[in-house]
């Protein structure tokens, strides 16, 4: 069918990317060379023909007007209709369809993928033909995309032949978003969907979401948190949903909820929720067929259950596969999947049992249950075994289904991974896992990617999932540079096989341009992030060493230990790591098919990087690098600390380069980190050397010759105090202001004179806003306040942060003071002074003197 003469407006787009906006993300489209992209020979069409009227094409006809107007200044004009057509270059637009009945010359007679597109470019006589043609209408809408992103690129489109479709029908975000509008392991704000328990009165940022989504591939997106809230399904609630799903479905994104499993009870007013009573079967088909008659096109449930203390069907003695069939039937005519969530474990094991394992869980939950699931139910399953560390091996439970449909879920919040406070690229280690060779089939290649995608077993329904968690703030996620995990987990989503540098290198180049300087830059950071982030927390596969039961984001060693939550790293006097071997431990390697089982089993043959995941070795253990596990666990936090302090270097090489408020933001958080590896680095270094005994070769650990602390200066007001746990504050101590009127320490610098960073280390709890002076003789050479909100109110590891003052000139003898001022209940805790020669030697000291 031809496109009729109405051109829907560009405002809707226009008013999610006002221009150096945040919120366009990948989608600034900045001005490009129009030479690279239409060389000698070609020429910018200036004419659109769009095929086809629907919504979801009417978004791609959007996308490209307002791309190329930005990228190349060209304005297209829209053709009424084909008959009408007498311009020479054009852009057409249309499904596969609807290009074979515009032009049945045209028709190519292999068909595209499911939501697959075909971008080419055809010579007839005078007729220049750009053609985004679809299978379907998301595929004209991916197709806009694609091309869009080869122009942001600079690529020449003279040669124009592209073909792709993704690599799996399920590609969603989950939003672990709660009605009252706060998000679980949310750290962008608060929720873009809901406030105050029901969706948001002004729901603009959702459109600016819906085609960020789109424009990576995603097709799904369950707006509410695992941890359901059930009062979402009433009917009010449901009509409020509907309007976030028009928006959606604009952009080909079909939305989901999470359910709560006791639902036919707590709202549906029924004495039980066993799911195979038959009113609660009822129950559940009439609350689908309500939900499908408000949201026509409801992609389905996510069903967290039997977890953390959620409702779920063993409360009947019945299986999740009973459960998710039981849904799975009434969306069936609908056309709606269960995704059931693999993560069911017990975190009430018993700790002094050796062979209690957590990681076992998923396997061992499901593993039985293969075939029993019905072809709409997919198991949605975290990428490892335990909870999103920051080193775990792909869980065993891909290679346990060979009859179910898998998808594989992965986390873009960084929940154990700094938490967007900390640059971590997570693209590589997902690929890690997506590229694990489960070696579960001698015949057809068994990487993870295979399993999840249907190659290796057949089971082709399945996909990927990303725990977004974005929330209002103007860079989605917060740290800017985080987006790329947002854009990489799409873009592997539609194709597993791209590596982390290919997409790392789109993302930079469609957010900051194709200055070689920019990319290369920006990418290498990328890359290396993750590497440094893992260097300086958790070590060879022993987790992310942080506050486990708490907020999982600075150092807390301990916290894994003596409970029921399974995270444990058994990490004592004598050695360090989890038995899992079938020998001796906790017969968890034995999940994995054997010919990878025998390669984890073997200390010769499992990998450094996940020995302590594996298996428990004493701490002389070598390992293949020929370090010693001490002394790897040493260097590796040394090196990350220092590596991380480089990020700053690198980011500041770019001043020019990127636009200032994104520059100013990343640097902060940058400096930040620096900052915050340093108090990782001291608490696990120091931590282990406290408990192993064994001294660092190279004499770094609990030897701080520039270091002041703060119970050893001269306090006035100041009253030392002991900090929990004690390795997250340097002696296991710091000083607090209780007078009100302000406190302070000083010291005499005894050293040569010289030019030196002061770098000053306190704690910022999220309850107040203490104000710090650094004083030199008594003049103010800095002053900041500590109006962080870092997620504690403690003195600890999540709060203990880091100023550092550049370039100070310091004499022999002159007097050093911070005075602190409290404000709040913060007291204006302060830990120690560290002063080391200066690499920047410019004259600060005048600066604020002078203000
Ligand atoms: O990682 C853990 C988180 C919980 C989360 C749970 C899950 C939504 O700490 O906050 O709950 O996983 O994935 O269900």
């Amino acid at each position: 069918m031809l496109a009729g003469a109405a051109v829907r407006a560009l405002g809707a787009v226009d008013e999610v990317r006002r221009p150096a906006d945040p919120q366009a993300a990948w989608l600034t489209y900045s001005s490009v060379d129009a030479h690279h992209v239409f060389p000698v020979g070609t020429s910018v069409p200036d004419t659109m023909l769009m095929l086809g009227v629907s919504e979801i094409e009417a978004s791609a006809r959007d996308e490209l007007q307002l791309g190329l107007r930005l990228m190349l200044h060209r304005v297209l004009r829209v053709a009424a209709s084909a008959d009408s057509l007498q311009a020479n270059d054009v852009l057409v637009v249309g499904t596969e369809e609807e290009i074979a009945e515009w032009k049945p010359s045209l028709k190519i007679a292999k068909p595209l993928g499911p939501e697959g597109f075909r971008l080419r470019r055809v010579v007839a006589g005078k007729k220049t033909w750009l053609i985004v043609e679809g299978a379907d209408e998301r595929g004209v809408l991916y197709g806009a995309f694609a091309l869009l992103r080869l122009i942001a690129e600079e690529r020449s489109l003279a040669g124009l032949n592209v073909v792709e479709a993704p690599s799996a029908p399920v590609r969603w975000t989950n939003e672990w978003d709660n009605p009252d509008g706060s998000i679980e392991r949310g750290y962008a704000g608060r929720s873009i969907f809901f406030d105050q328990g029901a969706v948001r009165g002004d729901i603009s940022r959702i459109a600016g979401y819906a085609r960020l989504l789109a424009s990576v591939g995603i097709n799904g997106c369950t707006i509410n948190n695992v941890n359901a809230d059930a009062k979402l399904l009433q009917a009010e609630n449901l009509r409020e949903i509907a309007r976030v799903s028009a928006i959606f479905r604009t952009y080909g994104v079909r939305l989901s909820l999470a359910i709560d499993m006791s639902s036919p009870q707590s709202i549906g007013g029924l004495t039980t929720f066993d799911p195979l009573a038959p009113e609660v079967v009822a129950w559940w088909k009439e609350k689908i067929d309500e939900i499908y008659s408000v949201i026509p096109n409801f992609g389905g449930v996510v069903i967290k259950a039997d977890s953390e203390g959620r409702p779920g069907p063993s409360q009947y003695g019945r299986t999740p596969a009973e459960a998710a069939n039981v849904l799975a039937r009434a969306l069936k005519p609908h056309g709606g999947v269960v995704l059931y969530r693999g993560f069911v474990y017990n975190h009430h094991l018993d700790w002094k049992d050796a062979k209690a394992d957590r990681a076992r869980a998923g396997y061992d939950n499901f593993h039985e249950l293969d075939g029993k699931f019905d072809d709409n139910v997919i198991v949605q399953i975290k990428h490892g075994p335990i909870d999103f560390q920051v080193r775990e091996p792909g869980s065993p439970l891909f290679a346990g289904l060979q009859k179910t449909n898998e998808a594989i879920e992965l986390q873009i919040t960084q929940e154990y991974t700094g938490q967007q406070r900390h640059l971590v690229y997570l693209v590589p280690m997902w690929k890690e896992a997506l590229d694990t060779d489960m070696r579960a089939s001698a015949k057809t290649p068994s990487r993870v990617q295979d399993i999840v995608t249907g190659k290796t077993f057949g089971q082709a329904g399945g996909g990927f999932v990303g725990v977004a968690n974005v929330g209002l703030d103007d860079y989605w996620l917060g740290h800017p540079l985080a987006l790329a995990n947002l854009y990489g987990f799409g873009r592997l989503a539609w194709d597993p096989a791209l590596t982390s540098a290919t997409i790392v290198d789109e993302w930079t180049r469609l957010t900051f341009g194709n200055d070689p300087q920019v990319r290369s830059v920006i990418d290498s950071m990328q890359l290396n992030s993750w590497h440094i982030y893992e260097e300086y927390t958790g070590p060879l596969g022993a987790g992310t060493l942080t506050d486990i039961i708490g907020i999982h984001y600075g150092p807390g060693i301990e916290s894994s230990e003596r409970n029921g939550w399974g995270q444990w790293h058994r990490a004592d006097q004598d050695g360090v790591g989890m038995d899992r071997t079938v020998a001796t431990g906790t017969g968890y390697i034995g999940q994995y098919p054997a010919a990878l089982a025998a390669k984890y089993e073997s200390l010769k043959t499992c990998p450094d990087e996940l020995l302590l995941f594996m298996h428990h070795v004493p701490y002389d253990y070598r390992l293949h690098s020929g370090k010693t596990v001490i002394q790897h666990i040493y260097d590796t936090h040394y090196a990350g600390a220092a590596a991380a302090a480089a990020q700053v270097g690198a980011w500041e090489s770019l001043e020019d380069k990127i636009p200032e408020r994104t520059y100013f933001e990343v640097l902060r958080r940058l400096r930040y980190q620096a900052g915050h590896a340093v108090v990782w680095r001291d608490a696990v270094a120091e931590w282990f050397h406290e408990t192993s005994g064994v001294d660092d070769h190279l004499e770094r650990v609990d030897k701080h010759p520039n270091r002041i602390e703060a119970e050893a200066m001269e306090l006035t007001g100041y009253a030392p105090v002991a900090v929990m746990p004690w390795e997250t504050a340097s002696e296991g101590r710091a000083v607090v202001c209780k007078g009100l009127g302000g406190c302070s320490a000083s010291s005499t610098f005894a050293r040569p004179d010289g030019w030196y960073d002061v770098a000053v280390q306190y704690f910022d709890l999220r309850n107040g806003a203490s104000r710090f002076t650094l004083q030199v003789n008594g003049t103010a050479i800095d002053e900041w306040t500590a109006d962080d909100v870092l997620p504690s109110d403690k003195m600890d590891g999540h709060t203990a942060t880091r100023h550092v003052v550049s370039g100070v000139a310091l004499h022999k003898g002159d007097t050093i003071r911070v005075i602190g001022a409290p404000e709040g209940e913060e007291p204006a805790p302060l830990d120690y002074l560290e002063i080391t020669s200066s690499s920047a030697s410019r004259p600060v000291r005048a600066r604020v003197a002078a203000r």
